[in-house]
């Protein structure tokens, strides 16, 4: 490593030092001030290549929050700074299952598995690394067999999401449809706070907010009963990025059951149903490119917007080896690449450019994220294009050098936006840093 990429990784440690708090990571002190469910699992996986003892604090914290029907939540609150909606807000004392601590009321995509398995494979004391998988191990299962169960009555294999939050991709163009159809109603006044942070046109609109609101109204009206919401709720997605993560976190769960000797059998159901129906519902004629779409359970059909989500698959192994070159060439020479961009760096988008609804500014409409892009970077070097895989990690390391540890980064011209000192770009810097080359 030469000084200089010696000092960029300092600079991300210095990042996450700061964010750090007794046993968790903040996101980012602006915007953030509490730990989030997925962002610790991609924060854990920073740890893992220079402090094992974090990276397992990390995610053993996060499931202190974990709800008695294994929901994990996709906040906990920790201290008492101020984030709307807050933990008087989503009135969790009103489920059965709330656990002691301060949490919200839905989940996140489960990165979880994934994150433990990273640590493990980091970690140079293997007596310290069993001990930690047999801690994790039955925590993520819990939370696995509530994804499907509690939320697939389809029993597809794929979970069901009820609000955008549970995406993490929260003002992504693939909810536009299905939120213009929920008609808001009593909505209780309430104050935004992430617009006091950051520019308004960085962040989601009021009447995608107001949505947002509702759709946990709903869920405290029924008290957070899973199949008393499944009816209610207006807003039901099998969402193609949290179920590739699903399966891809049940695979790791397979190879941690190996491990630790524990019983496999509900695992490999789970895989199976999950095999037999990812196409079927996210794929629905076998187009060329093989490029993905959410489902919609209550419109009855696929969301065709081409935005990320759509090249998730690469980063499951369900795709066969001519599948996963046509969806890789597409990627390479669609708008979601730089080459139509002005500037050098061949990130992917979190849609494409030339989409009407392009707007390079605003969170999940345009921005470059580059938890994605590390996901999709996982999914080219598991194929084997390694060639676009090392440019993709190029591109990346380059952005930030550039212009420093944000949320997201502007695809025009690669301004960083929306947070500054931001976790998991830190985390996911220091990841790409510290790996061995292929
Ligand atoms: C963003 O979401 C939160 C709500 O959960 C927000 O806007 O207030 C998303 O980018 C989400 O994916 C992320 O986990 C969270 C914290 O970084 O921020």
């Amino acid at each position: 490593m030469n000084p200089e990429e010696k000092n960029l990784l300092l600079a991300a440690q210095k990042v996450l030092a700061e964010n750090w708090r007794e046993k968790y990571t903040i996101p980012s002190s602006k915007l953030y001030p509490h730990q989030w469910s997925w962002d610790s699992a991609f924060i854990s996986i920073g740890y893992s290549r220079y402090d094992q003892d974090k990276a397992r604090k990390e995610l053993l914290s996060m499931f202190e929050g974990q709800w008695s029907n294994g929901m994990l939540p996709h906040i906990i609150f920790r201290a008492g700074n101020s984030y709307f909606p807050g933990p008087e807000y989503w009135q969790t004392e009103l489920s059965d299952y709330r656990p002691g601590l301060k949490t919200s009321g839905l989940t996140q995509p489960p990165v979880h598995a994934l994150a433990t398995w990273e640590i493990y494979k980091n970690s140079s004391d293997q007596k310290e690394a069993i001990g930690f998988l047999e801690d994790m191990f039955p925590k993520m299962l819990n939370f696995h067999r509530y994804l499907l169960n509690d939320r697939d009555r389809e029993n597809s294999g794929l979970a069901t999401i009820f609000h955008p939050w549970e995406s993490g991709l929260d003002n992504s163009l693939r909810w536009d449809e299905p939120l213009a159809r929920i008609k808001v109603k009593d909505l209780p006044p309430y104050e935004r706070e992430d617009t006091k942070k950051v520019k308004s046109d960085q962040r989601p609109k009021d009447d995608d907010y107001d949505r947002y609101v509702y759709l946990i109204e709903i869920m405290k009206k029924y008290n957070y009963d899973e199949d008393r919401v499944y009816d209610e709720i207006p807003f039901k997605i099998k969402d193609v990025v949290f179920n590739s993560i699903l399966y891809q976190s049940n695979k790791a769960m397979l190879k941690m059951a190996d491990i630790l000797g524990e019983e496999k059998k509900g695992i490999e159901t789970w895989i199976q149903r999950t095999k037999e129906s990812y196409i079927q519902y996210f794929c629905p004629e076998l187009n060329d490119n093989m490029l993905l779409y959410d489902y919609d359970l209550i419109a009855e059909k696929n969301i065709m917007e081409r935005t990320a989500a759509s090249l998730m698959a690469l980063c499951t192994d369900l795709l066969s080896g001519e599948q996963a070159k046509s969806l890789s060439s597409w990627m390479k020479h669609s708008h979601m690449c730089k080459e139509n961009c002005t500037h050098d760096h061949p990130v992917f988008t979190s849609i494409s450019v030339d989409d009407l609804m392009f707007n390079p500014l605003n969170y999940w409409r345009g921005p470059v994220w580059i938890n994605i892009n590390w996901m999709l970077y996982a999914g080219l070097k598991n194929y084997g294009f390694h060639e676009d895989a090392r440019n993709l990690k190029k591109s990346m390391i380059d952005l930030i050098a550039e212009h420093g540890f944000y949320e997201y980064y502007n695809p025009l011209s690669g301004e960083g936006l929306g947070a500054d000192n931001f976790s998991w770009t830190a985390a996911l810097f220091i990841d790409l840093m510290l790996e061995e080359d292929d």
